[in-house]
C-alpha cells in the first residue's frame, strides 16, 4: 500500500513537510514504513522527481520523498544514508544535478542499493550531472539511470524490481505493468 498522503507542493510554495533548509520530507506516508528514499538536491527537482514519487505510489510501494543536498546539508545527507537502513529503507533514489554529487555522497555512507537520477541542468543540459553521477571510482557503486523524467520513473521501476525479489505482489504488479505497456502498442494504429 502507498505510504504517501500529500504530493508536495508546487515550487516556491513551502510548507511545514516542505523544507530544503531543514531537510524535513517533502511528501511521506506517517502509516506505513517508507521502503524507498527519493532523495533530491534541491526543491527545484521536485518537478522531475515527483514522477518517480507517483511510479512508485502507482505500485502501492511505501516511500519517503526528501530534500537533501550534499552541498549545502552535507551533515544532513550523511546522517540520513548512515541512519537509512536502521530505518527499514531497502532502496535509496539519489536525484541531482549539475555537479550531482548527492548519489554518490548517500552510496559513502550506505551499503543499501543507491540509484542515480541526473536532473537536467541549464547551463549543460544535463551532460553535466550524468557525468558526475555515473562515473563513480570503483568502490562505491551508484546505479544511474537517463537524464530527467526517464530516469525518475526508472528509477522506480528499478527499485520496485529490486523489491520483488523477495516480494511476490510486487513481481506479479511489474509483470501486469509490462503486459498493459505492450498492449498499448499492439494497439497503436497510425493514422
Ligand atoms: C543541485 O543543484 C540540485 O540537485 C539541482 O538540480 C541543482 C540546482 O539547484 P537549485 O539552485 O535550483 O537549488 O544541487
Amino acid at each position: 500500500m502507498a505510504n504517501k498522503n500529500k504530493p508536495a507542493k508546487p515550487k516556491g510554495k513551502q510548507s511545514k513537510t516542505d523544507s530544503q533548509s531543514s531537510g524535513q520530507p517533502v511528501a511521506q506516508s506517517p502509516s506505513t514504513t517508507p521502503l524507498v528514499a527519493v532523495i533530491m538536491g534541491s526543491q527545484s527537482d521536485w518537478d522531475t522527481m515527483r514522477h518517480a514519487d507517483e511510479t512508485l505510489t502507482q505500485f502501492g510501494v511505501a516511500h519517503e520523498c526528501k530534500v537533501i543536498s550534499a552541498h549545502r546539508s552535507p551533515s544532513l545527507a550523511s546522517e540520513f544514508a548512515s541512519n537509512a537502513e536502521n530505518r527499514g529503507f531497502e532502496v535509496i533514489i539519489g536525484a541531482a544535478g549539475g555537479a550531482a554529487h548527492l548519489a554518490g555522497v548517500l552510496a559513502a555512507h550506505t551499503t543499501l542499493p543507491v540509484l542515480g537520477v541526473p536532473m537536467r541542468s541549464e547551463a549543460l543540459n544535463g551532460l553535466d550531472s550524468l557525468l558526475a553521477t555515473v562515473q563513480m571510482p570503483g568502490g562505491i557503486p551508484v546505479a544511474t539511470l537517463a537524464i530527467g523524467k526517464p530516469g525518475a520513473v526508472n528509477a522506480a521501476l528499478f527499485a520496485v524490481s529490486i523489491l520483488a525479489n523477495n516480494r511476490p505482489e510486487l513481481r506479479e504488479k511489474l509483470h501486469r505493468f509490462r503486459e498493459a505497456q505492450e498492449a498499448k502498442i499492439r494497439a497503436t494504429v497510425l493514422s
